[in-house]
């Protein structure tokens, strides 16, 4: 994709990005087939970590592009692969997911600027006032290159070292710069990007012991000094050795009554079957429980290409298959779609219809309205689709609430849902064309 084709659509992803925030509050009673939809229905974002050397793959793209509403890049905005030597940025693969998340409306969650691993050797052999330059014009550089379209940056990861102390972990940046490395990161990373979160990352922090602790400790006092932090992310790569802790959803809040947001940033948990799945829903109903735990991201989409792809710790088999824990975690979201379940089949006998126009149009933009219309019986509540051409993005909603999942908008009643038969209500939004004028196709109806 040439440069401009790629900026614009990285414009039309961030008015995804603005739309989906403007609804993140809402909570649904409607039911929600895949993943990313249940979770939105929830005012949640749910994720997967994308490598860019399977996009080529059919399977994992139909899979990624039908489930996920946020990907993390797995390793290509690292700095060996961003900044391999010093001053010389390359963003080729790291644009190749963004491209493609922004396509099809997905978010993105940027992943990492300063970390002690898959650090290119010669940032270890600078002296300490060379390193601080390095590390900053490498926060500038690649949070600058993304500017506007990543939602949360892992800004520091694994900072802290395993194991009882709490202390910090030896890196060329605590070792020359002190603990002072890291407000100096979240200070110019603050800097670089006004717009994204800022968050602190690690693993073994997911309960409540000393390592969590320390980061407990160094958060509060961010937060009581101004220095700029928005959110931490638990990564949660559990198995046998490391299960899910009985005090996760403690541990979560404790941190967000600190005023951050809490994410889950690389979910997974080894094993098979209902076990696996009992540990999933665990682990989401944590965050469902914890009102500023905004989203999740599992480390993979497939088993086959985890990292552990030995413990099969991911919700999709190699055969790209369902398994139990996708289930359990679908379930847990609020979502369906099963026989009997709301959204599913046989529900019951209310219509709706769904009828577009475009009520206004300019130069860069158009407003469109859909009137929904119950059939011969009442009506409790409605869901509409719209369908939105490519470069196309909702920069604003009215009178309903969207949940995103690629380019298709799903939206429900705000206050209209219930309607007396045969009779009507509208919804309406606002559209960046980017450069498109075809309009969106309104699909299906459904009431209940
Ligand atoms: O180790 C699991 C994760 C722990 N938290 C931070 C994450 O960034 C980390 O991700 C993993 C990736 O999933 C692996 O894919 O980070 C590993 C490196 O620390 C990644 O592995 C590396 C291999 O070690 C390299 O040999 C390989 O060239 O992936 C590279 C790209 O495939």
């Amino acid at each position: 994709m040439n440069m401009m084709l790629r900026r614009l659509s990285r414009a039309a992803a961030a008015g995804l990005v603005a739309a989906a925030a403007l609804t993140a509050a809402a909570h649904s009673a409607e039911a929600a087939d895949t993943l990313g939809s249940a979770a939105a229905g929830q005012g949640r974002y749910f994720g997967t970590a994308v490598a860019a050397g399977h996009l080529g793959e059919a399977d994992y793209t139909a899979t990624l592009d039908r489930e996920f509403g946020s990907v993390t890049p797995e390793n290509e905005m690292k700095w060996d692969a961003t900044e391999p030597s010093r001053g010389t940025f390359t963003f080729t693969s790291a644009d190749r997911i963004v491209d493609h998340a922004q396509s099809r409306g997905m978010d993105v969650r940027g992943h990492t600027l300063v970390w002690h691993s898959q650090l290119p050797s010669w940032v270890g052999t600078l002296g300490a006032s060379d390193l601080r330059t390095a590390m900053k014009d490498h926060i500038s550089g690649l949070m600058g290159h993304y500017k506007g379209e990543i939602h949360s940056w892992d800004v520091v990861n694994e900072a802290f070292q395993d194991g009882g102390s709490g202390a910090r972990r030896s890196s060329p940046f605590q070792d020359k710069l002190g603990d002072g490395f890291i407000e100096e990161a979240f200070r110019a990373a603050r800097a670089a990007d006004p717009a994204a979160k800022l968050c602190y990352n690690d693993y073994n922090t997911d309960g409540v012991n000393a390592k969590s602790t320390a980061v407990y400790n160094m958060v509060k006092d961010f937060t009581s000094r101004g220095v700029p932090i928005d959110c931490v992310g638990f990564q949660s790569h559990f198995n046998s050795n490391s299960p899910v802790p009985s005090d996760y959803r403690q541990n979560l809040q404790r941190f967000a009554d600190l005023g951050v947001d809490v994410q889950i940033t690389e979910l997974d948990i080894e094993g098979s079957g209902s076990a696996q799945a009992a540990d999933y829903t665990k682990v989401v109903q944590a965050c469902l429980a914890v009102e500023r735990c905004t989203g999740m991201t599992v480390w993979g989409v497939t088993d086959k290409y985890s990292w552990r792809s030995g413990g099969t710790p991911l919700l999709f088999d190699g055969n790209y298959a369902k398994k139990p824990a996708y289930d359990a975690v679908l379930s847990a979201l609020g979502g369906s779609g099963g026989p009997g379940e709301p959204g599913g089949p046989g529900e019951g006998t209310a219509t709706c219809t769904a009828t577009y126009t475009r009520t206004a149009d300019w130069n860069g933009g158009y407003n469109g309205e859909v009137t929904v219309t119950a059939g011969s019986e009442p009506i409790g509540s409605w869901t509409a689709t719209v369908t939105l051409p490519a470069r196309q993005s909702v920069s604003a909603l009215w009178n309903g609430t969207a949940a995103f999942n690629g380019n298709v908008m799903t939206v429900r009643p705000s206050w209209n849902g219930a309607l007396a038969a045969g009779t009507s209500t509208t919804f309406g939004f606002t559209v960046t064309k980017n450069g498109s004028d075809a309009a969106p196709a309104v699909g299906a109806c459904t009431a209940s």
